[in-house]
């Protein structure tokens, strides 16, 4: 079966299996005729993204009594859109169902979060990870190991339970840590990715650019480090 041509009852009403000839409109039209369970899940994730942004903001109160500054500049959180998900689960070729979304989809839950010097990331995403309810499921460090685009950020994919009236469930969360600088780049550089009718030629040069701008704001962010630290030593 592939994801395309089918929504699993458990995705709509339940006990209700729908053929949506592979139409993914009319599937999304069905799912939002009958929300609740779909509603359901996306609480729970609005749940986990609520108890994730409120260790970060604990851990920036905490922390900021020993450094006399705030390490997190700023929080952000999402909640994918019920249409993204269908849409991702066609596109990778998974089943339309609601297990499904749970179990493949690691970001359907985002947070985030920026600080200003890059060895406030690492410090708190180690606070984070120490605590007992987060379970780390996969670190990708793009910070040392930036991607081709000049991409750097520190992705944490943890799972954290929430409380519903049927029970604990444990929840996929997708967390981006970077700094202020990379933020910025990054924003930018999505603009582009998402630019569409672009000359070809335009959008190569431009994402060489990106490259280049983001090589010199990472030695900007180590800069900067250098500087906070010898301002706090002297
Ligand atoms: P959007 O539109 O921002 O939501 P994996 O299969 O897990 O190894 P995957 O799923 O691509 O690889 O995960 P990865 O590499 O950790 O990237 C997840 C998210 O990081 C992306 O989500 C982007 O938000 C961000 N990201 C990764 N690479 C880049 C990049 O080169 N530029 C920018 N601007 N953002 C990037 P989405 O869903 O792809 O995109």
């Amino acid at each position: 079966m592939t994801g395309n041509n089918q929504i699993n009852s458990s995705l709509s009403a339940p006990n209700k299996s729908m053929q949506a000839n592979g139409n993914i409109n009319q599937m999304l039209e069905q799912l939002h005729a009958d929300f609740d369970p779909v509603y359901s899940m996306l609480m729970n994730y609005q749940c986990a993204v609520m108890e994730v942004e409120t260790k970060f903001n604990v851990l920036n109160n905490r922390l900021s009594l020993q450094d006399e500054h705030n390490p997190i500049e700023s929080i952000k959180t999402r909640v994918k859109s019920l249409d993204s998900i269908v849409r991702k689960l066609d596109k990778l070729g998974l089943p339309i169902t609601i297990e499904s979304a749970e179990e493949n989809l690691q970001d359907i839950a985002g947070v985030r979060v920026v600080c200003s010097f890059v060895d406030d990331i690492y410090r708190i995403a180690e606070c984070f990870l120490a605590q007992e309810d987060v379970t780390l499921v996969k670190r990708k460090d793009y910070i040392q190991n930036p991607k081709p685009s000049g991409y750097r950020s520190l992705h944490l994919i943890i799972k954290t339970p929430v409380y519903t009236e049927n029970g604990k469930k444990d929840m996929f969360v997708e967390i981006q840590m970077r700094t202020i600088a990379m933020d910025f780049w990054a924003s930018l550089e999505h603009k582009l990715r998402y630019k569409k009718n672009i000359n070809p030629q335009t959008a190569e040069e431009l994402a060489k650019e990106l490259e280049a701008c983001a090589e010199e704001s990472a030695k900007l962010d180590e800069k900067m480090l250098r500087i906070r630290e010898r301002i706090a030593r002297d």
